[in-house]
């Protein structure tokens, strides 16, 4: 069984499918707090989790015009910057619940919580490019940074997937080589030792148990890369998908969820006003600057005291906020 060494997991999660192993929190802990306890943060795994050793762990960077340099732990803890930074990261799936309410679909069955915002600190994904020689200004050949993963499939296939040059190289793009969560080392399923952060943009490219990085002119190669993560019309389903006629999903759009009161909660007080919660969130760092609340189908709306995690940026708010109204 290649899930016979799964880590343990803290038991109020509410699990998915068990192998791979997909949990997200109860919404009562989700949104509880700015930031998201390790133990509460949703997992999304694809393969069995790989147990890798800090100490011998290498990292291998290479790519159209660099030199491919080996990289342990230790030299990314010791020779480059830190950086810390509040991020949320969210799957494509989240909601798949609610989608499904409308027209079924094929997925994990997410409720609203495959989401969740931490403090990630690590290293510049810029800072170690640069130190491998990537010139991104004077090479144009270089158009995408692909990463893979230590998780592989029986047939040695390993997780992959990449992002845009542009996010990756931009001083205000805050992708980081993460191997701290929270403070804390990164968790055996959020990536130990090492994780890509890739804030404002969709869960799936934030690789983890990051083994190598690789400049390129094309995309990752993976599957999820080139058939999973991808938006069609209505009319298109699995059997008549052309994967190739659209581009993988980068950046995500803005949404919002109610975290409480519940799904058909009643609601007993001594007033007829009720306190709603919930989270909104865009990628790209697009700040939320307003969210609306309304409780009679839109006849009127109430704005909802803001909490954004990551301040007042507008451009660069790749944390989520948290927001709360009190309705009629
Ligand atoms: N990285 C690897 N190596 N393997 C994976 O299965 N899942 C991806 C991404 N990185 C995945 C991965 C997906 S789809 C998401 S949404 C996020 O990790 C989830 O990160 P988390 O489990 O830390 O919340
Ligand atoms: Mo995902």
């Amino acid at each position: 069984d290649p899930y016979a060494n799964e880590p343990k997991r803290h038991r109020s999660l509410v699990v998915r499918t068990d192998k791979p192993f997909n949990a997200e929190p109860p919404l009562e802990l989700l949104a509880a707090t700015p930031l998201t306890a390790n133990d509460f943060f949703y997992i999304r795994n694809h393969l069995p989790v790989p147990h890798v050793n800090a100490t011998t762990y290498k990292l291998r960077v290479e790519g159209e015009g660099m030199r491919a340099v080996e990289l342990t732990l230790k030299d990314l803890q010791t020779k480059f910057k830190k950086h810390t930074v509040a991020a949320t990261l969210q799957c494509s799936g989240n909601r798949r619940a609610e989608l499904n309410s409308v027209k079924a679909i094929k997925g994990l069955t997410w409720d609203t919580g495959a989401i969740g915002t931490a403090e990630f600190a690590g290293v510049r994904l810029r800072d170690v490019l640069q130190y491998a020689g990537l010139d991104a200004e004077s090479d144009q050949a270089v158009q995408h940074i692909q990463f893979e993963g230590l998780d592989s499939d029986v047939s040695g296939d390993c997780y992959g997937a990449s992002i845009p040059i542009e996010k990756a190289v931009s001083p205000f793009g805050d992708v980081l080589l993460a191997y701290e969560m929270n403070g804390r080392a990164l968790p055996l399923d959020h990536g130990f030792p090492l994780r890509v952060v890739a804030p404002g943009i969709t869960g799936a490219r934030s690789v983890k148990w990051l083994s190598r990085i690789i400049a390129s002119k094309e995309e990752s190669k993976s599957h999820w890369q080139q058939k999973d993560y991808k938006s069609f019309s209505p009319m298109v389903d699995w059997d008549n998908v052309d994967w190739s006629s659209a581009p993988a999903i980068q950046e995500t759009n803005v949404t919002s969820a109610i975290v409480s009161p519940s799904p058909n909660d009643s609601i007993e007080g001594p007033t007829d006003v009720v306190s709603v919660k919930g989270w909104a969130f865009s990628g790209g760092g697009q700040a939320v600057i307003r969210v609306d609340v309304s409780a009679d189908g839109g006849a009127t709306w109430t704005s909802a005291e803001l909490n954004p995690v990551s301040g007042k940026t507008l451009r660069r708010a790749w944390a989520w906020t948290l927001w709360e109204a009190e309705v009629e």
